[in-house]
């Protein structure tokens, strides 16, 4: 059993959906960011810098913080969406989106949707750069199907909630026709319909 502390965020979604889609049962134990439980000491000795997601398989009596290292871990002990002879490709796209599409969308997310009229140069800064990661991610999923090839992957899935906050973004999903191709066709698998609705049992992926 593992047991998913978690919160309704990209990040947090990442987990709940490869969960999902590899089968495992789990618990998913909230944490209340607004309330700053991811500061109490019980949940710091999990996660040394305050942050979700983390999981703990009790099975095996592992925990693991980070959201790549866990979806590295599930993939490793369940044998799905990391194919060994595919490793070096899977490993850029989700290094990638772990160290700069995330991040980068992130502080748009902070400049544009949360904070907006607040910094002109926050906010023009990571909307050009969050443009420049659509059209990015577009010219890749021009020349292939998923981000590290022909099969969906843990790169795939470490990228796609945040993608899904593209509302928040304005920068236009639909005008990006390769990435929109794969937005909606990974929208529409069962697992993630589930996963991403895993602390909000009526939410979908918006459509572009
Ligand atoms: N690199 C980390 C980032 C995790 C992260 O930024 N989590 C946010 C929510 S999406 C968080 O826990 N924020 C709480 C805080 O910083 O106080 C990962 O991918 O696991």
């Amino acid at each position: 059993m593992i047991e998913l502390f978690s919160a309704n965020t990209p990040n947090g979604k990442k987990i709940s959906i490869m969960l999902e889609e590899i089968g495992y049962k789990y618990k998913v134990t909230k944490v209340d960011l607004d309330k700053g439980d991811q500061f109490k000491s019980d949940f710091k000795k999990i996660s040394p810098f305050s942050k979700i997601p983390v999981i703990i398989d009790h099975k095996k009596n592992q925990t693991i913080f980070e959201s790549g290292a866990i979806l590295i871990y599930l993939a490793d002990q369940s044998g799905k969406f990391y194919h060994q002879n595919n490793r070096l490709e899977i490993n850029q796209w989700l290094m990638a989106q772990m160290g700069y599409v995330g991040p980068m969308l992130g502080q748009h997310h902070q400049f544009h949707h949360y904070n907006s009229g607040k910094s002109k140069f926050g906010e023009d800064r990571y909307f050009k750069i969050s443009k420049r990661i659509y059209e990015d991610l577009d010219e890749r999923l021009a020349v292939s199907k998923f981000l590290s090839g022909n099969e969906y992957t843990i790169a795939d899935i470490a990228t796609f909630p945040w993608i899904a906050r593209h509302e928040w973004h304005d920068i236009g999903l639909s005008k990006f026709k390769n990435l929109t191709r794969w937005y909606n066709e990974i929208s529409m698998r069962v697992a993630v319909i589930k996963g991403f609705s895993f602390m909000n049992e009526n939410e979908l992926p918006p459509k572009p």
